[in-house]
């Protein structure tokens, strides 16, 4: 189901739920409250010039996942002494990723300088966005996040700093127009990058092999990029707070950067805009002021939850665990009101997300995230001593867990399979693992006889491989786990890529969620995990 449907599907459940616990008046306060505790915790951006590294041109390789090679073109010597007119066109390679503005000066050349200079730019984070036309666009999202520009500068020569800022490497330029008496040239090209990340990042455990430490340098460079005044999804789409990302990009960073102080501005922001009900969008506009943005994601709002949880522990602030108890607990309280004969069953307009993957059976993976979510909320309980509002939590996990036996685990076949087929899905094996259900060595076969079956249903995007991956580490299936790393993220940097991407398959690398590949975004989110896999299962590894 596509977020619109989930829009229409808001409406229903919230009339099933009725009106929220608290006086609207109450509520708005404590929404103010939460909002002046994010602004407290804003963080600055630092800003880093960098010179570009020379000329590229994309040479066409049908054998190349992206299908082109980045060929040398020139040095910055050479971008520096083109004089060009209508027509001509260049791209600028900054050598690597990152998020940030571009700054040039801009020289007309030529007896006469009559006119204006149009250009059209186009900022890459891959090759193929400066290799291939973006259009006819066939995509379902907007286009406008196409990252293209129209550009006029008046009155050469002039220094120029783009307004907008960008994600990329290459930036292509291409003249529109000049006039037949000049042409312009490009000096001092800058790249202006922005990021709320500081410090070095910790090293990895002693033999750790080359390329999982280039994984790591990789992963590390995606988490940067997306750290801005909040975790961003991505910074060329959809730029913007999720909390399914979030809670990996909070994971990532308690043994990276270390920036605890944005994970707590997002908690907040994201608590400050409950439905009337009170449960939580799956995201929220940081710009032009904090916003709900619309889309209710059922296993998001369990995410809050255990985000707070991961939260504490890593920080042991009991102070903001205290504050946002409430608001954490009632997402699972709410969503205990589809849960039927200790199951949980999803109405048929709500949006549960798991992963880009429009087969995917999503019950059993949800019965899990919400036994997950439970036992994470009585673990934060404990830490808060809070643990009498969750008296009832221990029954609740048990008559699930049973149910879920019954219900999802197929014993001869030894897996978990989910909905009237009995789909076998990666997914499910994966989360019932996290939640814990059924034992280790019968997580451990399960997640070995969905690997091995042909017609297991697999992740899409790095988010879903992430928990896969974890559910390995977790069952004692180091090899796998390292061998789909490889496969996943390892595919990605044999692409050539210089940050970690949307959405991936080993399959098809230019898998598409959106239906146009351009619309993707290649600086993810959620795909910043391997830093923190290598670190925290590290000794699994070496
Ligand atoms: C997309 C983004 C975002 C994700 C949601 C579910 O819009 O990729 O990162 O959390 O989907």
């Amino acid at each position: 189901m596509n977020r619109r449907n989930m829009l229409r599907a808001t409406g229903s459940v919230l009339a099933l739920f009725g009106a929220g616990l608290a006086p609207q008046v109450q509520a708005q306060d404590r929404s103010a409250n939460f909002l002046a505790k994010a602004a407290a915790s804003k963080p600055s951006l630092t800003e880093t010039v960098q010179a570009p590294k020379g000329l590229i041109t994309p040479v066409a390789d049908a054998g190349h996942p992206l299908y082109w090679q980045i060929e040398a073109a020139g040095t910055v010597a050479d971008l520096e002494s083109r004089v060009l007119k209508k027509g001509d066109s260049l791209i600028i390679d900054f050598g690597g990723h990152r998020t940030g503005f571009l700054s040039f000066d801009l020289i007309g050349v030529g007896p006469n300088v009559d006119a204006p200079a149009r250009m059209r730019f186009v900022f890459g984070e891959l090759i193929s966005d400066v290799a291939e036309p973006f259009h006819p666009y066939t995509g379902w999202l907007s286009q406008s996040w196409l990252p293209e520009e129209i550009v006029t500068i008046d009155y050469l020569p002039q220094p120029v700093r783009l307004p907008r800022r960008y994600a990329f490497r290459f930036v292509k330029v291409e003249i529109i127009d000049t006039s037949s008496s000049f042409g312009v040239t490009f000096k001092n090209v800058k790249a202006h990058a922005v990021t709320s990340a500081t410090g070095e990042l910790p090293s990895l455990p002693a033999g750790m092999p080359d390329d999982l430490k280039q994984m790591d340098v990789v992963a590390a460079a995606t988490l940067r990029d997306c750290m801005q005044t909040v975790f961003e999804d991505g910074p060329r789409r959809d730029q913007r707070l999720w909390t399914g990302d979030l809670r990996l990009q909070a994971l990532t960073s308690y043994v990276s950067y270390r920036n605890d102080d944005l994970v707590k501005r997002c908690l907040y922001l994201l608590a400050a805009f409950p439905r009337e009900d009170g449960l939580l969008p799956g995201d929220v506009y940081e710009l032009p002021k904090p916003a709900r943005a619309g889309d209710f994601p059922y296993d998001y709002a369990v995410f809050f939850a255990v985000t707070l949880a991961d939260y504490v522990k890593a920080t042991g602030d009991v102070a903001t665990g205290g504050d946002l108890w409430p608001t954490a607990l009632r997402q699972l309280e709410i969503l205990y009101g589809l849960v039927k004969d200790d199951v949980f069953v999803i109405p048929e307009k709500v949006w549960v997300f798991i992963d880009w993957h429009d087969t995917l059976d999503r019950a059993a993976a949800m019965q899990a995230i919400y036994i997950y979510g439970l036992k994470r909320v009585v673990e934060l309980a404990r830490a808060l001593g809070l643990t009498a509002e969750v008296a009832a939590y221990g029954a609740r996990i048990a008559a699930m867990e049973k149910a879920t036996l019954a219900k999802f685990y197929d014993r001869k076949a030894g897996v978990f399979v989910s909905g009237p087929n009995r789909q076998v899905s990666l997914a499910s094996q994966a989360w019932m693992t996290i939640a814990g259900v059924g034992g280790k060595s019968l997580q451990t076969k399960a997640l070995r006889a969905a690997l091995k079956g042909a017609d297991t249903i697999r992740p899409r995007t790095p988010y879903l491989n992430h928990y896969v991956v974890e559910a390995l580490f977790l069952a004692g299936c180091d090899a796998e786990a390292v061998a789909m790393m490889r496969a996943y993220w390892g595919g990605m940097l044999k692409a050539g890529a210089d940050t970690f991407w949307e959405a991936y398959s080993p399959d098809n690398p230019r898998i598409a969620p959106y239906n146009d590949f351009h619309v993707n975004s290649f600086c993810h989110a959620w795909s910043c995990t391997p830093s923190y896999l290598l670190r925290q299962y590290g000794q699994q590894i070496v």
